[in-house]
């Protein structure tokens, strides 16, 4: 029978620097002052307790962050005490994390238990003898892995100073907590997960697994559960597993024997014609509830339920016609566009990320059109919340182990060993989810081996684990996923981010070129990372700033800068340098709310340009996943279309629009125009007008014609020659089409082929009216980029838009909204 008697709660913290504060001995001789202690929630983290407890300030602020940088160089000790029962004739206990951040020794009533050193695997240390009935005293220390590391190499592992000072590849945490162009350092420490005594005699229940299976020929859904458990006796024991589905009642009974020790047990069933998952736009998302219990004739050892979903997915990898090979998501048959951004961790403070903070960010990501999110490799595995969210709302997710940009010391035989232990218990943790649908081995390690300071040529230390470790532990453990090992990767021999074969990484343009109109030639097969830097919104550049001189260039601002300024291989201050070339303006000459506007247009322009690329080639490209959904903190300049305070940046509107499930897309081909009509939905028919448009407000070329999109696909729609764009000049002319389907306009582009500040603009005099729940804008000259708010706090219809001349732009403006105001647009 198990007993859980949970260790959550309230605990005390104590520290040590090495120098100052208790020492480990002082602290398990009892002889430490607890009533000078802090107090700390478990599960939680030192900095969550020392922010509560008014010690250190928030991080996210100003320049907050390097103040709080002795948290991560001290020793912590964490403490409480718990009532324990009397153990019965046979009963043994043990203590349980969740999770331990990072380097943590266990201690119960002075007696140690064990230590462990990963952030991405439970501890489990057995504690029958020194638990006593009655009050129990236990204390961990832990530190976030400096300590641990310190005699460690730095050499070979590809390391820049921040890396090298912490041996980043030796730490089983959160990789971009040592600093990443994003983020700033800030390495957590704590107790991040739950922490319970488990009491148990004859059978220890101890996790459960559960993977499913869908033949579309047959229409026959298989359900497995594995259940983990250790027979506590001598002898061997029969019980019985009984696995149910709650929604049909179907229910499977199996007998089993458990030999003495760890048991692997297993039971099945099949579900003929199962409702099927479907990521978002293509279908429901029908989910059941496998119930799983063992017991025998004298009680139950224990049980656990775990909401699954049926689809079949396929990588097709099938040669293309032309060149290379397709990379295509296909679910249950179907083709799947992959829309998205990559994820990373939501917060500075791990263990301050909720369900409601995943929420939010998915359902941003969902209005924004996305059906896609790549979990990067730098970051974390996510909490359980994250994954189930996604298969509520039809996320498809693609999961990085978590490994990122350099190479990993898996020669050393006690890291490969617990990185094996960590990979085992993650895709245990994570098989039933629907969402989940690709594991790949790391981010861009492959790469740096091709084209980076890697020896080339040579196979790195860690090659093994990606291509023979982790593919193994997949297929024992979760055997119907795909898996590659790293991204971008090229199957056939081709260096790692070829074009043509496997995923990209498009870091062509976004990393010191900042001309994004090369997008346009870009063939990827399923572009996974590539973006354009840009501001957040105006609150959280002001969070950034907050305390530090409020203008672009002040130490807060570079502190909260994205680092790419300064790297030494591209040229210098390359994101500033993007602003003179698109708009002939200096960023150190903006005010704050100028910058948010101006580095927004820009930063919006390139990351349409590059899904609207990518769409209109469907399925020769099969993806438009940006670089990065959200951010970790609040920046002045960030990758993001979200940012930490969730609020949605300038980039956000652009995107949105580009990823709308009908869309045009208007290209230029050497000396033709084509305009692409794009669409995940189904076959539609609809009125497609096109043309040149003069800047000033006329149209010197115009056609109305029916057009058919049909399902699934891109199509061109029309197409002229663009003799007479150039001889009426490109800086005072665009070419455009608007898709008009049952008398509304539901998609509209318009292509600017010179830098924008090439471009003639003309004066813009914009007009608004709000009548029955729609507001009217109107402009004679071509009105660009019209700014509604820079706070991005709230659920606008559009903004960051254009008005064409003469035609009015109407969208649903609810009276919750109130009288919309026009902040400004681009031309004078
Ligand atoms: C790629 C990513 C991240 C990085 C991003 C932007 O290398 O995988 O490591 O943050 O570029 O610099």
């Amino acid at each position: 029978m198990n007993k859980i008697i949970s260790l959550n709660g309230e605990w005390q913290i104590r520290w040590n620097d090495g120098e100052r504060g208790e020492r480990i001995a002082r602290v398990l001789a009892g002889d430490v002052k607890w009533n000078r202690a802090w107090p700390a929630n478990v599960p939680g983290s030192v900095h969550e307790s020392l922010i509560a407890a008014g010690v250190i300030p928030e991080p996210n602020l100003g320049t907050n962050v390097l103040a709080c940088r002795w948290v991560e160089e001290t020793i912590w000790y964490y403490r409480r005490t718990f009532e324990a029962p009397e153990l019965a004739a046979g009963e043994r206990a043990w203590v349980f994390f969740e999770s331990l951040d990072l380097a943590a020794s266990v201690y119960l009533n002075g007696k140690s238990l064990g230590s462990h050193a990963n952030a991405f695997h439970p501890l489990r240390v057995e504690a029958t003898d020194a638990l006593r009935a009655g009050t129990n005293e236990i204390v961990v220390q832990v530190e976030a892995g400096l300590f641990h590391t310190m005699d460690r190499a730095a050499d070979g592992y590809g390391l820049r100073l921040n890396h090298r000072l912490a041996k980043t590849p030796w730490l089983r945490k959160t990789q971009s907590q040592q600093g990443w162009d994003w983020s700033p350092r800030l390495m957590n420490v704590g107790i991040p997960g739950d922490v319970r005594l488990e009491i148990a005699s004859g059978v220890r229940w101890e996790n459960l697994s559960v993977t499913t299976d869908l033949s579309l020929e047959t229409k026959r859904g298989q359900v497995k559960a594995r259940l983990f458990a250790e027979n506590l006796g001598q002898a061997e024991l029969s019980a019985e597993i009984l696995l149910r589905i709650d929604e049909t009642g179907q229910t499977e009974r199996r007998q089993v024997t458990l030999a003495p020790g760890m048991n692997t047990l297993e039971a099945s069933l099949s579900m003929e014609n199962p409702g099927l998952w479907w990521p978002v736009g293509h279908g429901s998302q029908t989910r059941y509830t496998v119930r799983v219990e063992l017991h025998n004739a004298s009680g139950q050892f224990g049980g656990d339920t775990r909401r699954v979903g049926f689809r079949e997915v396929r990588i097709n990898q099938l040669p293309h016609p032309v060149e290379g090979r397709f990379f295509t998501v296909e679910v249950n048959g179907k083709p799947i566009f992959c829309k998205g951004g990559n994820y990373v961790p939501v917060d500075l403070i791990l263990s301050r990320i909720n369900r409601s903070r995943h929420e939010v960010l998915i359902d941003l990501a969902l209005e924004a059109n996305c059906n896609f999110l790549r979990v990067w490799g730098g970051g974390v595995y996510e909490g359980a919340d994250f994954y189930d969210l996604c298969d509520e709302r039809g996320i498809l997710v693609w999961q990085d182990f978590i490994f990122a940009c350099f190479k990993y010391p898996a020669t050393d035989e006690h890291f490969l060993a617990d990185v094996c232990v960590e990979a085992t218990h993650q895709v245990r943790r994570l098989a039933h989810h629907p969402s989940l649908i690709i594991w790949c081995g790391n981010n861009e390690i492959e790469w740096g081996s091709w084209e980076w300071e890697y020896e080339k040529g040579v196979a790195y230390p860690d090659y093994a684990l990606y291509h023979l470790v982790l593919p193994r532990i997949l297929r024992a453990e979760d055997p119907g996923r795909y898996y590659q090992p790293s991204s971008p990767f090229s199957p056939d021999g081709e260096t790692a981010n070829h074009n043509l074969w496997g995923d990209q990484h498009p870091w062509q343009v976004g990393f010191g070129d900042n001309d994004f109109r090369k997008y346009r030639e870009m063939p990827c097969r399923f572009p996974n990372e590539g973006g354009i830097l840009g501001p957040n919104s105006l609150p959280a550049v002001r969070a950034a700033l907050a305390g530090g001189e409020e203008k672009p260039g002040s130490f807060a601002w570079e502190l909260h800068d994205n680092s790419l300024t300064a790297w030494d291989n591209i040229p210098a201050y390359s994101p500033d340098l993007m602003l003179e070339q698109w708009l002939g303006k200096k960023v150190e000459d903006l005010t704050i709310e100028d910058y948010v506007y101006w580095a927004g247009v820009v930063q919006g322009s390139g990351l349409a340009e590059y899904i609207k690329n990518f769409r209109r080639r469907m399925f020769d490209s099969s993806a438009a996943v940006f670089w990065m959904l959200n951010d970790i903190w609040p920046c002045s300049r960030s990758w993001t279309i979200i940012d930490a305070l969730a609020n949605r940046t300038p980039a956000f509107w652009p995107v949105r629009r580009a990823f709308q499930r009908e869309s045009v897309v208007v290209v230029r081909e050497n000396d033709t125009v084509r305009i692409f009509g794009v669409n995940d939905g189904p076959e539609i028919e609809a009125e497609l007008h096109f043309g040149l448009l003069e800047l000033k407000g006329t149209y010197p070329f115009e056609r109305t014609i029916p057009v058919k999109l049909p399902g699934n696909a891109s199509t061109v729609l029309a197409e002229f020659s663009a003799t007479e764009w150039d001889t009426l000049g490109i800086t005072k002319h665009v070419a455009f089409a608007r898709l008009v389907h049952k008398g509304s306009e539901v998609a509209r582009d318009a292509l600017v082929l010179p830098f924008f500040r090439e471009m003639e603009w003309p004066q813009a005099n914009v007009g608004v009216e709000v009548a029955n729940g729609f507001a009217t804008f109107t402009s004679n000259s071509f009105a660009w980029r019209i700014c509604l708010d820079l706070d991005g706090d709230r659920p606008l219809p559009d903004n960051f838009f254009d008005v064409y001349p003469g035609i009015p732009t109407v969208l649903p403006w609810p009276e919750s909204l109130g009288e919309p105001k026009i902040l400004r647009w681009g031309n004078p």
